[in-house]
C-alpha cells in the first residue's frame, strides 16, 4: 500500500499529464477517487482514457461520456481496433501545452485495464509489454511514443478492498478458478447486465428474463446451458463460472 502511494505520488510528481485507463464497459467502478484526488491536487491535467470500447455499445459509450466530461477530458480508445488512439496523442498535446517541448505522460490505472496497450497504440508500435495476465507490468518503464512524448507505463497497483472481488472478477484481474465466490461474482455481471443491457444478456444465453432476481437469472442461464447435476439440481456454480468466463473473453458484450 505504502509503496503503492509512493509510485503513484512519484509519477504524478513527474508526468506533465496524467491518464487514467478505465475499462469502458463500467468506467465508474474502475475510476480510483484516490487517484484522482492526487491528481486534482497537484493541478496537473488528467485525461480519463475509457479503452476496450469495441465491448461496448454505442449508447453506453455516450452515456459514460456525459458523465465523465463533468470530471476530466474523456477519450474513447479501442487499442484491439486502432481506434481513439490519434485523437488520445492531440488530446495529449493540447492539454500539455507544451509547444515543441518533451511532454512526459503517466498512465495510471487498475491492473488488465490497457495501460501499456494504449501506450503502444498511441506509439504505434509495440513498445510496451502486455499481456491477458493481469499484473504484467512489473515496475514504471519510459516508453518512447516519438513526437515529444515519452510515456510512463506503471503496474496496475491499485489496492483492491475486500469487498472488490466484484472488480477483480470483471476486470480479469481473477479467472474463475481464483475467485472465493464466483456465484456472487456472477449475480453482480448479471444485475450490472439487467441495469444496463438486459437485452445482451438475453439474447447472449437465449433465455427471456421478466421481474425474475439475479439468483433466478443465473438458474435460467444454467438450465439453458443444461448444467445439471446428478439430481437433475441446476448447478450454479458451472453457470456462474461460464458467465464469468464469457465475460472475461470479451464474447458476453455490455
Ligand atoms: N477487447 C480489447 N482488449 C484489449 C484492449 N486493450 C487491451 N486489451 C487486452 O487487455 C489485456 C490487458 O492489456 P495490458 O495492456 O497488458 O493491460 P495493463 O493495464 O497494462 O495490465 P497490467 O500491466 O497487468 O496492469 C490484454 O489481453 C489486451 O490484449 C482493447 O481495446 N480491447
Ligand atoms: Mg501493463
Amino acid at each position: 500500500m505504502a509503496s503503492y502511494n509512493m509510485m503513484v505520488k512519484d509519477v504524478i510528481k513527474k508526468a506533465d499529464v496524467l491518464l487514467e485507463v478505465v475499462d469502458a464497459r463500467f468506467p465508474e467502478e474502475t475510476r480510483n477517487s484516490d487517484v484522482e484526488r492526487l491528481v486534482k491536487r497537484s493541478g496537473k491535467p488528467l485525461i480519463i482514457v475509457l479503452n476496450k470500447c469495441d465491448l461496448v455499445s454505442k449508447e453506453q459509450l455516450e452515456k459514460s461520456k456525459s458523465k465523465l466530461s463533468k470530471v476530466a477530458p474523456a477519450v474513447f480508445v479501442s487499442v484491439k481496433e486502432r481506434f481513439g488512439t490519434t485523437i488520445l496523442r492531440h488530446k495529449i498535446l493540447e492539454v500539455a501545452d507544451k509547444r515543441g517541448k518533451n511532454i512526459l505522460v503517466g498512465s495510471l490505472g487498475y491492473p488488465n485495464t490497457g495501460k501499456s496497450s494504449v501506450i503502444n497504440g498511441v506509439s504505434g508500435k509495440a513498445k510496451a509489454s502486455t499481456s491477458s495476465i493481469s499484473g504484467h507490468t512489473k515496475g514504471v518503464q519510459l516508453v518512447n511514443a516519438g513526437s515529444k512524448i515519452m510515456f510512463i507505463d506503471t503496474p496496475g497497483v491499485i489496492p483492491f478492498g475486500d469487498n472488490d472481488e466484484y472488480i477483480q472478477g470483471m476486470l480479469g484481474v481473477k479467472d474463475s478458478t481464483h475467485l472465493g465466490d464466483p456465484i456472487g461474482v456472477a449475480m453482480k455481471i448479471i444485475e450490472k447486465f439487467c441495469a444496463e443491457n438486459k437485452t445482451g444478456l438475453e439474447e447472449f444465453y437465449n433465455v427471456k428474463i421478466g421481474d425474475e432476481m439475479s439468483d433466478e437469472i443465473l438458474e435460467m442461464i444454467g438450465l439453458q446451458c443444461n448444467f445439471l447435476k446428478k439430481k437433475g439440481e441446476i448447478d450454479e456454480e458451472r453457470a456462474a463460472v461460464r458467465i464469468i468466463n464469457d465475460w472475461q473473453k470479451g464474447i458476453l458484450l455490455m
